[in-house]
C-alpha cells in the first residue's frame, strides 16, 4: 500500500562521515585520546588482557574513509534480551556497509542460537522487508547468558563451522558485557591460522539504562516505547478527567532505572510520578512512599474535590526502597546458596523454610508483605541473576496500601483505583523517526567497525542534533565488578536516572504543580512527518551536555 512504501522507505539521514544514505563509504577509526576507566580497571586489565592491551581502553572516533575496500567477511549478528524498535535497522545497516563482497548471517534465538549455530544468510531482500519495522522477529531473541565452559567452546565450534570473521551482540548492558568477555575468549587462536573472531556490540534497550555520558546519550528503543507509553498514559490522563472518578496506578517498565518513567512524566505531566533513584537517594521506606501518595489524594480532593488522577510507577520501584533492596539482596544470596533445599520444600512451605534464615529486619519486612508479592519475591531469577520485577504487581501493592492508610486516616475521602502495566506493548512498535535514523547508523558503525578489524567495542551515536558521530567505546573500560548469585562478577553499570541532572530539575520544579491540579498533556500517538516527529526524548534532548 502507499502507506506502507511511504513508512517504510522513510529517508534516513545518515551520519555525515558514511557520505550518502544510498552508498555508505566505509570509514576507518583512531583512538581519541579519551580513554575510559572505573573503579575496578585495574582488575578487567588482568581479566581482559588481550582487549584491553589492543584497545588501551580509548575511544575511538571517525578518522576519514577507509583507504582500502575490506572483502571477504562473514559476519554473524545477534539480538539478546527484550525487543527494542529499531533492531532491524541495525541490520539494514550493518548490510548496507558490508555491502556485496562481505557476506552477513543472522542468528537465529539469540545467543541460544548461537550455541546451536542457527545461522543462515541475511540477504538484500531480507533487509529491504524489514527497514523500518518494529520487534525483533526477523531473528528472535532470548535472555541466555554464555558464560560455562561448554558455552564457550560451542561458541568456538559455531566460529568454526560458519567460518566467521566477526560476531554482532545487539543488546543492553548484560548482553554487551558478555560482549567484552567473547571478544576477550575470541581474541586470538580461534581459525586455523591463528586468527580471533571480532565481537561488536550495539546500545539496545527500551530501559535507557545504557547510556555514557558524552559518548552514548541513549540506547535505541527508549524514544519509541516511551512515546507509546506517553501515548497511552495520556489517553488514560484525558479518561480521568472525563469520567472524574478513578486514580489509574501505572506501572512502567524498565527493569531497574526510571529514566522511562521520567520520560513520559515529561511527556504526559500525571499528578504523582515515582522515580526510583530518588526513593534510594532519600532513603524512603515502603510506608514513606503511600504516606506521599496518600497526601496527594487527599490535598487533590479537599482542596479541589478532586477524585481522580493518575500515579506513575517505575518497575525498578521495589529495589530501590533502601529496606527492600536489603531484604532482596538477602533473598538472592539464600536463594543461589540454599537453591536444592529450597527448590525440595513444598510451594507452600517455601515462604518459611526463607524467612527462618533472613536477619530480624528484613523477616519483619517480609511478614508485613501480602502474599502475591512474596511469591514473586521467591521467583526464579533470570540467567543473568536479575530478579524479574516486571511479574510483580508493584502497582497494586501501592494501591492497596494507599486504600488500607486512607482508610485510618481519611475515610471520608474517595478512593476507587484501575491499574495498568504499560511494558509489553511499547518494546515493539514500529521505530519512530528517531530509533529508525539512529539504529540504522549505529548499524553502519557496527558494519564500519568490522572493516576496520576492531574488536571489544560498543558502536555508539553522539552529536544527535548536529548531524551524529559514529563512534566506538571500548567494552573493557565499562567494566565493573558486582556482585550478583552470590558471587562477583564483570558487569557494565546501569546508568540509572541522575537526580541532579536538567531532565530530573526540570520535573522537580514542575511536578508540585502537576499534583495539585489536572495539567496534564495527552501526546497522542508517534508522528512521522511534521515538527512532532523530529524531536529527540526529553529526556535526552535536557540532558544533553550535562556533566556525568
Ligand atoms: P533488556 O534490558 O533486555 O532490553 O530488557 C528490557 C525489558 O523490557 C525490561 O524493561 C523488563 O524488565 C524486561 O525486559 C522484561 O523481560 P522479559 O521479556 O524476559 O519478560
Amino acid at each position: 500500500s502507499v502507506f506502507e512504501n511511504e513508512v517504510r522507505k522513510l529517508p534516513l539521514p545518515t551520519c555525515t562521515a558514511f557520505g550518502s544514505a544510498a552508498a555508505p563509504q566505509a570509514i576507518t577509526f583512531a583512538a581519541s585520546g579519551q580513554v575510559l576507566s572505573t573503579k575496578d580497571s585495574a582488575t578487567v586489565a588482568e581479566r581482559f588482557a588481550q582487549t584491553v592491551k589492543a584497545s588501551g581502553n580509548a575511544v575511538l572516533r571517525s578518522a576519514g574513509k577507509a583507504p582500502t575496500r575490506v572483502s571477504g567477511k562473514r559476519v554473524a549478528a545477534l539480538f539478546s534480551g527484550g525487543p527494542a524498535a529499531g533492531g532491524h535497522n541495525v541490520l539494514c545497516g550493518l548490510k548496507k556497509m558490508l555491502g556485496a563482497d562481505n557476506t552477513l548471517l543472522g542468528v537465529k534465538g539469540g545467543p541460544k542460537g548461537l550455541l546451536q549455530g542457527k545461522l543462515f544468510e541475511i540477504s538484500d531482500a531480507d533487509a529491504d522487508s524489514i527497514l523500518n519495522t518494529g520487534g525483533f522477529d526477523f531473528l528472535g531473541t532470548d535472555r541466555t547468558k554464555i558464560k560455562t565452559p561448554e558455552q564457550f567452546e560451542q561458541v568456538r565450534q559455531t566460529c568454526i563451522a560458519h567460518n566467521l570473521d566477526a560476531i554482532v551482540i545487539i543488546g543492553g548492558d548484560d548482553s554487551n558485557t558478555n560482549a567484552a568477555i567473547l571478544a576477550e575468549f575470541l581474541f586470538s587462536g580461534i581459525k586455523a591460522d591463528g586468527s580471533g573472531v571480532q565481537v561488536i556490540g550495539a546500545p539496545k534497550t527500551i530501559d535507557g539504562d545504557l547510556q555514557v555520558p558524552g559518548l552514548l546519550p541513549i540506547s535505541f528503543g527508549f524514544d519509541t516505547a516511551t512515546r507509546i507509553y506517553a501515548e497511552l498514559a495520556g489517553n488514560i490522563l484525558q479518561d480521568t478527567r472525563s469520567s472524574l472518578k478513578y486514580w489509574h496506578f501505572i506501572k512502567l517498565m524498565g527493569r531497574s532505572a526510571s529514566h522511562v518513567t521520567l520520560e513520559v512524566a515529561l511527556q504526559a505531566k500525571p499528578a504523582i510520578t515515582l522515580i526510583s533513584e530518588e526513593v534510594a537517594e532519600k532513603k524512603l521506606s515502603l510506608g514513606a512512599i503511600v504516606g506521599q501518595i496518600a497526601d496527594a489524594v487527599v490535598a487533590r480532593y479537599r482542596s479541589k474535590e478532586l477524585k481522580h488522577g493518575v500515579v506513575l510507577v517505575p518497575e525498578g520501584l521495589i529495589e530501590f526502597i533502601p529496606e527492600m533492596n536489603a531484604l532482596i539482596a538477602e533473598l538472592n544470596d539464600l536463594l543461589a546458596h540454599h537453591a536444592d533445599a529450597f527448590a525440595a520444600q513444598e510451594e507452600a512451605a517455601r515462604p518459611a523454610f526463607i524467612a527462618g534464615k533472613l536477619s530480624a529486619g528484613s523477616a519483619a519486612l517480609f511478614a508485613s508483605l501480602p502474599g502475591y508479592i512474596v511469591k514473586m519475591l521467591l521467583a526464579d531469577r533470570d540467567s543473568h541473576g536479575n530478579l524479574q520485577v516486571s511479574l510483580i504487581p508493584t502497582e497494586q501493592l501501592l494501591s492497596d496500601m494507599v486504600a488500607a492508610h486512607l482508610k485510618k486516616t481519611a475515610p471520608e475521602v474517595p478512593f476507587a483505583t484501575q491499574h495498568h502495566f504499560f511494558g509489553y506493548e511499547g518494546r515493539c512498535g514500529a521505530p519512530t523517526l528517531f530509533d529508525a535514523a539512529y539504529t540504522w547508523n549505529l548499524g553502519l558503525t557496527v558494519g564500519a567497525l568490522i572493516l576496520d578489524g576492531r574488536t571489544g567495542y560498543m558502536a555508539s551515536v553522539s552529536g544527535l542534533t548536529s548531524g551524529g558521530e559514529p563512534l566506538a567505546i571500548p567494552l573493557s573500560g565499562l567494566l565493573n565488578i558486582e556482585r550478583r548469585h552470590g558471587k562477583d562478577e564483570y558487569v557494565i553499570e546501569k546508568a540509572l536516572v541522575r537526580t541532579h541532572a536538567p531532565a530530573m530539575q526540570y520535573f522537580v520544579s514542575r511536578r508540585e504543580a502537576w499534583a495539585a491540579d489536572d495539567l496534564f498533556a495527552s501526546p497522542g500517538p508517534r508522528q512521522l512527518w511534521g515538527p512532532a516527529a523530529k524531536q529527540m526524548p526529553m529526556t535526552v534532548a535536557l540532558n544533553d551536555g550535562a556533566d556525568a
